[in-house]
C-alpha cells in the first residue's frame, strides 16, 4: 500500500500555469505523482444538484487543473512508500501559479456576481404588521467561520480488485459516498463498496463527499496499488469544509406588551468556492431563515436567503447547522426587545411562546412543529438555575463593580428528517431513508448493521439496548457491525440528529420481525400459539408456563439447521430481517439554556460560572448518552461563542491553520452542567422519540451571547457577532 500526500495551493485565487512533477518523481520511494490533468478524464467533479430557482451550480474537481479557488485546494497528489517520503516529495512538485485577485468577503461577493443561491419567502401581510407595530427593532448580526475539528481528521483508503473498488473512509455517509464515487468514476454501484469502520468524530464535517475521496480512489486505479491518505490537522483547518459564516439583517415588529408580531430577515452565507456535496450552499442560509421564528408565535415573516461565492473552502454542515445562527439572532432580538420595554428577558419569552395546546403548530416559516412545552421548560430551567437568586447576585456584583451576566435562550430544533424535508428544500442528492439488518446468528448472538455509521454518539450502545430488549438477550450478546455498503441496503447516513428516530424505525422494527420468527419457531416446537410465546431472558416459553421453554440458542441453531422433516412452511428457515425507513418527521425537540458568566474588566475574558439546561427530546432511550451529548454539544457551543475563529486576511490568506491559532475550548473553559429533562413525545415517530445530538451547540452560543451582553450592559456593550472576542470586550468594541 502506498501513502498519499496532497500538494495544495498557497493562493486563494490563481491560474495554474504548469505543474512539474519531475523532481518529486525522482525522489527515492516515490511511486507516482498525479496532477489535475491526469485525473480530468478519470474522475468527474462533484456537482451537487438543487431543484428550484435561484441555484447556480458549481463543479468541484478532484484536483484543480486550471484554476485554484481557495488556499489549500489540491493541485497534485504524490504516492510514495511512506507518508514521510510522500510529504517530502510533495514539496518538490513545482507549481507555477498566476495569482489573481481574491474575493475574501461577503460584501465583495455581493458587489460582484457572486450569488450562487437565492430563495425568497413571504408569509402574511408583513408590511401592514410593521407599519402598525408599536416597536420595531433592526439589527445586523454576523457569525465568523468555524471548523468542526473532530478528534480524528479525515482518512481514506482505496483498493481495486479488477474493476471493483473498495474504499474505507471515516465518513458519516457511506451510502452517499458510494453513489458519488460510482457516478464520478463511471462505475455501477455494485462495483463500489464503502466501509466506515471507526469515524473518529465528525460533528457534520464528514457528512460531505470531498475531492480527496475521489482523488484517492482514482489514484489507486491509475497506479494499480492500494493507497491511503490520512489528513493532517493543518490540512483539515485549511482545506476541509468550514461552517457557519453568515450575516443576518433582521427586523422585528412587536406590540406595546412585547408580543412579537412579525419578522423580516436577509440572510447571507459565505459559501466559499463551491457547493458542498451533497447538501449544497443552500444548507446554512435556508436553515437559519427557516428556524428564525423559533418556539415563538410570530404571525408574519418574510425572508431572503442567499449564499455567495468567495475564495475560501466550501461551507458545510457542522453540529447545529443553520439553527445555531437562527437561535443566536432570535434570542438576542428578544433580549433587545426586553431591554427596550424594560421587561425581564424571561417574561418576554413567556409572552411569546407557542403554548402547549397549540401543537401541532405551523411556524411563520411554514414548518409544522409537532410537539413541545416551552412554558413548562422555561419555568423548570429558571427554578433549576435559581433565577431570582441569580438576579440578586448580579445586582450585588454590579454594585461591587463586577460584570456578571445571566443569559436565557430557548430554541427549537428540527430532527429526525426524512426524504420529504430534503425534497422540499430542493436537495436531490440527500436521500432521506435509512436501512438496517438484524440477524440472530446460529449461536443466538445478534448482529446489527445499519446504513448510518456512529461517529461517536453511542449508537452501538443504544442499538444493543433496543435489540436486547426486544429479543430477550443480554446486552453484550448484541453487536453493531461497522457501516458497510456490502452488508446493508442503501441509506443516507448520520447527520441532522436522525439517529435515534432511525434506530426506532429500522433496527427496532427489524428486531420485532426477528422476534416474531422466534415466536413462530418456538410455537412449533412447544406446540403452542405464537401469540402465547414470551421471549425473554435468552429463552422462549409459553405464557403462564415458564417450564415449557426452549433456549433461544436452540431456536437459532434450528433456524439455520432445520430438524429432520424440515420446518413447517409458515415458519421457514432463517432469523434475519432488513427494514428500510423514511422518517415521517421532522420532529422538533428543544431546550431552555440558562448561563451565568462573569466578564473580566481588564482582559475581556468571559468565564462561565453556571450552566443549566432543560432538554426535551421526547422519551429518552439512554439517559447517560443523552446527558453526554448535551455536555459535548454545550462545550462545542461555548467554543463557538467565545473562542473559535477561522480567520482570513483581505487577500483570502488563512491565518489560523493550526490548533495554536484556532482555539478549541479546554477543560478549564467548560463549567459543570446542571441538566433537567422534560418529555413531550412526538406524535410522529416510533416511540415518540426525538433527536437531540446537536441541541447543545444550538442553545449555548445564544445563551452565552445573552449572558455576556447582560454582563457588559452597564458599559454600553451590545453583542451582535460570534465569536465574542475577549479583546473586543476589553476594548469595549462589542
Ligand atoms: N438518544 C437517546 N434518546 C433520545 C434521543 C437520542 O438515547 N430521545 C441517543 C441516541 O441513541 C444517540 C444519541 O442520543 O446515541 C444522539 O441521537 P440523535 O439526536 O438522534 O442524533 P444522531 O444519533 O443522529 O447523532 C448525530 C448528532 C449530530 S447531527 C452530530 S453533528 C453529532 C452528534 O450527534 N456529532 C457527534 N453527536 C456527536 N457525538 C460525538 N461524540 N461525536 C460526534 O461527531
Amino acid at each position: 500500500m502506498l501513502a498519499l500526500a496532497f500538494v495544495r495551493s498557497p493562493h486563494a485565487h490563481a491560474r495554474v500555469r504548469a505543474v512539474d512533477p519531475a523532481a518529486a518523481r525522482a525522489l527515492a520511494g516515490v511511486a507516482g505523482v498525479v496532477t489535475g490533468a491526469d485525473l480530468r478524464g478519470l474522475a468527474r467533479p462533484l456537482a451537487p444538484r438543487l431543484a428550484g430557482e435561484g441555484f447556480t451550480p458549481s463543479e468541484w474537481p478532484a484536483l484543480a487543473d486550471a484554476e485554484v479557488c481557495y488556499v489549500g485546494q489540491a493541485v497534485a497528489v504524490v504516492a510514495a512508500e511512506t507518508a514521510y517520503v510522500a510529504a517530502d516529495a510533495g514539496e518538490l512538485v513545482r507549481v507555477e501559479y498566476e495569482a489573481r485577485p481574491a474575493v475574501a468577503t461577503v460584501d465583495q461577493a455581493l458587489a460582484g456576481d457572486g450569488v450562487v443561491f437565492r430563495r425568497a419567502y413571504r408569509h402574511g401581510d408583513v408590511d401592514a404588521v410593521f407599519a402598525g407595530a408599536a416597536t420595531v427593532l433592526r439589527e445586523r448580526f454576523s457569525h465568523g467561520r468555524c471548523a468542526a475539528a473532530p478528534l480524528e481528521p479525515r482518512g481514506v483508503l482505496a483498493d481495486w480488485d479488477g474493476d471493483t473498488l473498495t474504499v474505507w473512509a471515516s465518513t458519516q455517509i457511506p451510502s452517499v459516498l458510494r453513489s458519488a464515487l460510482a457516478a464520478a468514476l463511471g462505475l455501477a454501484e455494485t462495483r463500489v463498496r464503502v466501509v466506515a469502520p471507526d469515524v473518529g468524530g465528525g460533528f457534520g464535517l464528514k457528512t460531505h463527499v470531498f475531492p480527496e475521496e475521489l482523488a484517492v480512489a482514482a489514484v489507486a486505479r491509475l497506479l494499480g496499488r492500494p493507497v491511503k491518505w490520512i489528513e493532517q490537522r493543518r490540512e483539515q483547518l485549511t482545506a476541509a469544509a468550514h461552517a457557519r459564516e453568515q450575516r443576518i439583517d433582521v427586523e422585528l415588529a412587536a406590540d406595546a406588551a412585547g408580543v412579537v408580531r412579525g419578522l423580516r430577515a436577509r440572510v447571507v452565507s459565505d459559501a466559499g468556492a463551491y457547493h458542498i456535496y451533497p447538501l449544497t450552499a443552500a444548507l446554512e442560509p435556508l436553515g437559519s431563515a427557516a428556524i428564525l421564528p423559533g418556539p415563538y408565535r410570530v404571525e408574519v415573516y418574510e425572508y431572503e436567503a442567499l449564499a455567495v461565492r468567495t475564495h475560501k473552502p466550501p461551507l458545510g454542515a457542522y453540529r447545529g447547522v443553520g439553527m445555531t445562527m437562527g437561535a443566536f439572532v432570535m434570542e438576542r432580538m428578544l433580549d433587545l426587545l426586553a431591554e427596550r420595554l424594560a421587561l425581564d428577558p424571561a417574561e418576554v419569552r413567556r409572552r411569546n411562546f407557542v403554548p402547549r395546546e397549540a401543537y401541532p403548530f405551523v411556524s411563520a416559516s411554514g414548518m409544522t412543529y409537532d410537539s413541545g412545552d416551552y412554558p413548562k421548560a422555561l419555568e423548570q430551567a429558571l427554578a433549576l438555575a435559581g433565577y431570582d437568586a441569580l438576579r440578586r447576585e448580579q445586582q450585588a456584583a454590579r454594585a461591587a463593580g463586577r460584570l456578571l451576566g445571566v443569559g436565557v435562550a430557548c430554541y427549537t430544533e428540527y430532527t429526525g428528517m426524512g426524504s420529504e424535508v430534503f425534497r422540499r428544500r430542493g436537495m436531490q442528492d440527500v436521500r432521506g431513508v435509512e436501512s438496517a439488518t438484524v440477524t440472530m446468528d446460529p449461536d443466538g448472538s445478534v448482529r446489527c448493521a445499519t446504513s448510518f455509521p456512529s461517529q461517536g454518539q453511542g449508537h452501538a450502545t443504544t442499538i444493543a439496548q433496543v435489540v436486547a430488549d426486544r429479543l430477550g438477550v443480554a446486552l453484550e450478546r448484541v453487536r453493531l457491525v461497522p457501516a458497510d455498503t456490502a452488508v446493508v441496503p442503501p441509506g443516507s447516513g448520520t447527520f441532522g440528529s436522525r439517529g435515534a428516530v432511525s434506530i426506532g424505525g429500522t433496527v427496532a422494527v427489524a428486531a420485532d420481525r426477528v422476534r416474531a420468527r422466534l415466536q413462530a419457531l418456538a410455537a412449533h416446537l412447544l406446540e403452542a400459539a405464537a401469540a402465547d410465546v414470551v421471549v425473554e431472558d435468552e429463552r422462549a416459553h409459553v405464557r403462564g408456563f415458564p417450564e415449557r421453554a426452549v433456549p433461544l440458542a436452540e431456536l437459532a441453531r434450528l433456524a439455520y439447521s432445520p430438524p429432520r422433516g424440515g420446518l413447517p412452511a409458515d415458519v421457514g428457515p432463517g432469523l434475519s430481517a432488513t427494514v428500510s425507513f423514511d422518517p415521517p418527521g421532522p420532529t422538533f425537540s428543544g431546550a431552555v439554556h440558562v448561563a451565568l458568566v462573569e466578564v473580566d474588566r481588564a482582559t475581556g475574558r468571559a468565564s462561565v460560572r453556571r450552566y443549566v439546561v432543560v432538554e426535551d427530546c421526547g422519551p429518552v432511550v439512554n439517559p447517560t448518552i443523552v446527558e453526554g451529548q448535551i455536555h459535548g454539544a454545550v462545550a462545542q457551543g461555548l467554543g463557538e461563542a467565545l473562542l473559535e475563529s477561522i480567520v482570513y486576511d483581505g487577500d483570502g490568506q488563512l491565518l489560523t491553520a493550526t490548533l495554536m491559532d484556532y482555539a478549541l475550548p479546554k477543560a478549564a473553559d467548560v463549567p459543570s452542567f446542571e441538566i433537567g429533562h422534560l418529555e413531550t413525545p412526538s406524535p410522529l415517530t416510533p416511540g415518540g422519540v426525538k433527536g437531540m445530538g446537536e441541541g447543545g451547540t444550538i442553545g449555548a452560543p445564544a445563551a452565552l451571547a445573552n449572558a455576556v451582553a447582560d454582563a457588559v450592559r452597564p458599559l454600553g456593550g451590545r453583542v451582535t457577532g460570534l465569536p465574542i472576542r475577549a479583546e473586543d470586550l476589553a476594548r469595549r468594541e462589542v
